[in-house]
């Protein structure tokens, strides 16, 4: 099935705005199979804080084609760069396939926002051009203005709900309610609200099928919520206790829906944080929240005890899986995969988000061509390993990570192609290794990727460390012993090396990884290794103190983010 060259329902290219060729340069009449020929613009499914950005192209035989990226909210000055777009090339993989494009994200932007885009793409032998655009990011999802308040007690909700209108809101009174399937759609601006008062507790299921603007806040569920095939569904504040009768199931969607905005729940699994629970079989259970489909927004959530803590579907269940965010959410506990972004189509974007003993912090099994973003999240003991690029992972982007864990600090044993990667100022620490429910942690090397396919990858700036006090690994078939030769023989000409000294507050090596670790601050000291050793990435961290960006999720005495509930 083919993943990109279908249109999106909407959100595509006819809510893009006006576009506009804005003249070309250059040698854009050549007839080389070297120029690149400009396709369609289109920015699908805006979130609250992201644009897609994707330009298809055909020719540029030789790969040197760029598109660079400027913005600014609608009728402001001036522009600001962005990322330029991930050039992607055409490819298939696990039975899905996808076009040649420029593809990309625009990053931490304002919600309900009109912004404007410039984008140029150049191309030495012919088809440089520059278009403009405009692309609207979603508001914050509120009950309508002046929105009717009918309560309800437990006695009464049945009644009240059979005859809601868009626009409602039910507020629900203390007490117990049974779980229910609800079939009152709200609209665009006036959503039907389900509101939870204090002592509201819900036993059982939830089931919003195929509906569209709902939104559930502040309610205790003992069970489940699923949104199978439904839009623009808004699940807030609400506290979700797994249970055995609903497979261990958080907030979740099995089929297809779109731009559900899942933000500041507590969400608790049943899996216990033992070395029996590890792994795809071991004895784990359950998805906190699980979806498929484009649009969705995931943030500020603490999901705690599953098999996946937060998780895109796989293989023939994923469908349009593009324009997702995973945010400032806070994860531990779950004994396969905190972030399982498996079989991201495109511009999934993980961002912010504090991983503390997962059994591997985030997944990207396969990306399909990406870009895959991973950008500032704070991982601590990941077991087994940081991240699991798998399966022929394709355009993952890993920017400004910490991690620290047992063992190899960023060790990829996929077996197969890592193509596309591109890694800067992130901070790998690793150290003396295990094995654990029969995987090993690996032996402290500090980058270890085999498999990586390096004519296609760019490794640089990076931070890396262990506690055997040894620069040691392998990139593709490039081994190395010391930094030196790190710096020397790969693309890692400006690492540098870093202990656990380069944190400001003492951060412990992981050394016996079933511990529940306390979230550690892994904030670095202003006068470390890791400080003004980044690459100066715009969109990403301009802004930054000194005389360059730090490297790993902070800038040295920066403010935390809030991961978790707000
Ligand atoms: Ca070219
Ligand atoms: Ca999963
Ligand atoms: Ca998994
Ligand atoms: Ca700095």
């Amino acid at each position: 099935m083919a993943c990109s060259d279908e249109p999106p329902e909407d959100g595509g290219l006819a809510d893009a705005g006006p576009l506009s060729d804005g003249g070309s340069s250059g040698d854009a009449g050549s007839n080389s199979a070297d120029a690149t020929v400009a396709g369609a613009t289109s920015l699908p499914f805006p979130t609250l804080h992201h644009l897609t950005v994707e330009w298809a192209f055909s020719g540029d035989a030789n790969a040197n084609g760029v598109v660079t990226v400027r913005y600014r909210a609608a009728g402001t000055h001036p522009w600001r760069e962005a990322l330029p777009l991930r050039r992607v090339a055409a490819g298939s993989n696990e039975g899905f396939s996808w076009t040649g494009r420029h593809s990309g994200s625009v990053f931490d932007l304002q919600p309900g926002t009109t912004y404007e885009l410039e984008l140029t793409l150049t191309d030495p032998d012919g088809g440089t051009t520059t278009r403009t655009t405009t692309a609207t990011t979603r508001p914050v999802p509120v009950p309508m203005a002046s929105a009717p308040i009918k309560a309800v007690t437990p006695a009464t909700f049945a009644s009240v709900a059979a005859s809601a209108q868009p626009g409602d809101i039910l507020q629900m009174g203390a007490g117990t309610y049974a779980g229910f399937d609800w079939s009152r759609s709200g609209a665009e601006g006036r959503p039907v609200v389900l509101r939870g008062t204090a002592g509201v507790v819900i036993n059982g299921a939830i089931n919003l099928f195929a509906q569209a603007y709902v939104h559930l806040e502040g309610l205790t569920v003992n069970g489940r919520i699923r949104f199978n095939g439904s839009k623009h569904i808004a699940i807030q504040r609400c506290a979700i206790n797994a249970s055995n009768t609903y497979g261990g199931d958080g907030i979740v969607t099995f089929t297809r829906a779109e731009n559900a905005y899942i933000a500041d729940n507590v969400v608790t699994g049943l899996t216990q944080w033992a070395e029996a629970s590890l792994g795809v079989s071991g004895d784990n259970l359950g998805e906190g929240i699980a979806v498929t489909g484009p649009g969705h927004v995931i943030l500020h959530n603490r999901v705690t005890g599953f098999r996946d803590g937060i998780s895109l579907l796989e293989d023939d269940e994923a469908v349009d899986q593009f324009s997702i965010d995973i945010l400032n959410n806070d994860l531990s506990g779950n004994a396969d995969d905190g972030i399982e972004a498996d079989f991201c189509f495109h511009n999934c974007r993980i961002v912010r988000n504090r991983l503390t003993n997962n059994f591997i912090a985030v997944s990207s099994q396969p990306g399909l061509g990406g870009p895959t973003y991973f950008v500032r999240n704070a991982i601590y003991n990941a077991v087994h390993v940081a991240f699991k690029l798998y399966r022929g992972s394709t355009g993952d982007v890993l920017l400004h990570n910490t991690v620290v864990k047992n063992g190899d600090a960023f060790g990829i044993y996929a077996g197969r192609p890592v193509a596309h990667l591109y890694a800067r100022n992130n901070l790998f620490l690793g150290g003396a290794g295990g094995t654990f429910n029969g995987y090993s942690s690996g032996t402290g090397r500090v980058l270890h990727v085999p498999d990586l396919e390096v004519a296609s990858s760019s490794l640089d700036h990076d931070g890396v460390g262990s506690t055997t006090d040894t620069v040691t690994g392998r990139l593709g078939t490039s081994t190395f012993g010391s930094l030196q030769t790190l710096r020397t023989g790969t693309s890692e000409q400006h690492a540098v090396q870093v202990d656990l000294t380069a944190f400001a507050n003492t951060v412990a090596y992981p050394a016996a990884p079933l511990t529940l670790y306390a979230r550690p601050d892994l904030r670095i000291r202003a006068d470390s290794a890791a400080a003004n050793a980044g690459q100066p990435l715009p969109n990403i961290n301009e802004g930054f103190a000194g005389l360059a960006p730090d490297l790993g999720a902070f800038e040295a005495g920066a403010d935390l983010p809030v991961f978790g509930p707000r």
